[in-house]
């Protein structure tokens, strides 16, 4: 699996994982992040209204000074938490700070997508009490480091899935998975990234970072003979966003006016740098929902033996995942 940082790799494997070899997917080990990340997007959150909103009660402004104060690693998460809590609890109590949260959903592009989940219920969150459901961990964003190999066994064939971490230092160590016997490549790709910058540098679109990187992928000789999918995620929030966050100021040449228009313009951005004779399969996909995720993976014929019962056809109407004749 490859693709840039936060495309969704490591939650299509979550799913693979907690289905299939369930041994290993260790739910504990998400609580430090969730923290993690609760605590990175508040302080994301409460610099943004800082810098653009005047005459902020002085009980805000306090809290918020003390949230940017915070310096909390995720070896340190489950000790420290507890105590900045209390602040990000009040803020997110306020009935007034709330509003202005769920307006911030679409214009804070540097906030997780999926963070809102979070903080509009922030009472759920108290570590006195709290434990991860596992929708909480499908949101949760950890980035990966390295490259992470899962065996899982689907009807009964045993695969070997590989999850790589996206950033650009990372990008670094793909060359030695490359040159080993790979059959099957997924890159991944969020719909929703078109109005975002890069975590590594905030300058560059995070869309034009993964047309490119998947252009270096697909015309990569080592994968002449590998065929490969195109999984682009996030289309459960794409039409949404689209209300909030208008496409054709990101993409000037863009001058369609629906959800299909806009995901033909992406899926188009990714296919024609395709100089290969190669047939690319496409998948627009919710990763955060199972079923989705499996039906992906029965519909890659040669990765899944798609002969089980678990095929289910009225998948493919559903918008969240549908493959590319539908679109
Ligand atoms: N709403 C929504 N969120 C998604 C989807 N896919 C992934 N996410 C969220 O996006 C964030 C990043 O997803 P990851 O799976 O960690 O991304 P990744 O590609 O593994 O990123 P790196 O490990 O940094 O390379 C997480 O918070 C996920 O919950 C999707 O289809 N819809
Ligand atoms: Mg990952």
């Amino acid at each position: 699996m490859l693709g840039t940082l936060g495309s969704g790799k490591t939650t299509f494997s979550k799913h693979l994982v907690r289905k299939h070899d369930p041994k290993s997917f260790h739910e504990a080990e998400y609580l430090p992040f969730i923290y993690k990340n609760i605590v990175e997007n508040m302080q994301i959150l409460c610099a943004h209204i800082m810098e653009t909103r005047e005459n902020l009660p002085k009980d805000w402004r306090e809290e918020m000074v003390y949230i940017l104060s915070f310096d909390m690693q995720v070896s340190q998460a489950v000790t420290l938490f507890p105590t900045f809590y209390r602040a990000i609890r009040l803020l997110c109590m306020d009935d007034q700070f709330f509003e202005i949260i769920k307006a911030s959903r679409w214009n804070v592009p540097a906030m997780d997508e999926n963070i809102y989940h979070f903080l509009l219920d922030i009472e759920r969150f108290d570590p006195g009490m709290y434990k991860p459901t596992i929708q909480d961990i499908m949101f949760c964003r950890k980035k990966t480091s390295g490259v992470i190999e899962n065996n899982v066994t689907i009807s009964k064939n045993s695969y070997s899935v590989t999850d790589v971490g996206g950033a650009r230092a990372e990008r670094k160590k793909w060359g030695k998975l490359l040159a080993r016997d790979i059959g099957h490549v997924f890159y991944f790709a969020s719909v929703l990234d078109y109005d975002k910058k890069l975590y590594e540098d905030d300058k560059t679109s995070r869309f034009v970072e993964s047309v490119q990187l998947f252009d270096n992928v697909i015309n990569d000789e080592r994968n002449a003979d590998r065929s490969v999918t195109l999984i682009l995620t996030g289309v459960d929030l794409l039409p949404t966003k689209l209300q909030h966050s208008k496409f054709s100021k990101y993409c000037k040449d863009f001058n369609g006016d629906s959800v299909r228009a806009v995901k033909r313009y992406i899926l188009n951005k990714y296919l024609e740098r395709n100089t290969t004779s190669k047939k690319v399969s496409v998948f627009f996909v919710n990763c955060l929902d199972e079923e989705s995720v499996i039906q992906v993976l029965q519909s890659v014929g040669q990765f899944v033996d798609t002969s089980g019962d678990e095929l289910n056809e009225n998948m493919l109407d559903d918008t969240e995942f549908c493959d590319v004749d539908i679109l």
